[in-house]
């Protein structure tokens, strides 16, 4: 899974372009920009799989300390706060051959999340861990919601052009290793 993103503010809104490659087809996928305002984040490593229902993998809960809460989520309509960050509803779904491709210009970020998205990460989330073409209902995690649909499978750090006044980030990335199988008990 590999993927770039483009932030660009235009007016205090925020012009955001996302396209990833080999998620999950035909699914939606949770994408959020996570972070602790004013302070330093960091995708998580491996060693956040612990916790959670699975010991094997990332959950969201488990990624927490690491890349911080949400504080934006990259919806296709309506609500782009972190009330809406697990609504399956409005996420954007991939294609068949799991390339997802996201636009929309956001209205309602929060002035200190646009000066600050330096230090803020980009993660998708969602994958169909059993390929049988949906997210299993269950188990549920920490967050309320069905763990193939919450799974983080790519963070990427937004870097600036630093020196400019302009919310401006480029996010490069990369899935981290996931468990892979039945995790269903
Ligand atoms: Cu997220």
């Amino acid at each position: 899974m590999h993927g770039f993103a483009q932030l660009v503010e235009v007016d205090r809104d925020l012009k955001v372009q996302v396209t990833a490659y080999g998620l999950s087809p035909l699914l939606p996928h949770l994408m959020h920009i996570h972070g602790e305002l004013e302070a330093e984040n960091e995708c998580p490593g491996p060693r956040f799989r612990a916790g959670g229902v699975s010991e094997q993998l990332i959950e969201t809960a488990d990624g927490l300390p690491a890349y911080g809460p949400i504080q934006v989520t990259f919806s296709t309509e309506g609500d782009t706060s972190a009330a809406a960050g697990l609504n399956l509803d409005t996420a954007p779904v991939a294609g068949q051959d799991g390339t997802l491709t996201y636009q929309r210009i956001l209205l309602d970020v929060p002035e200190d999340v646009v000066d600050e998205l330096d230090d803020l990460h980009i993660v998708i989330h969602g994958e169909d861990l059993d390929d049988d073409g949906m997210y299993d209902p269950e188990p549920i995690t920490a967050l309320g919601a069905p763990l193939e649909a919450e799974l983080p499978v790519a963070c990427g750090e937004l870097n600036g052009d630093h020196g400019a006044d302009h919310g401006h980030g480029h996010g490069h990335g990369h899935g981290h290793g996931h468990g892979t199988g039945h995790d269903h008990g």
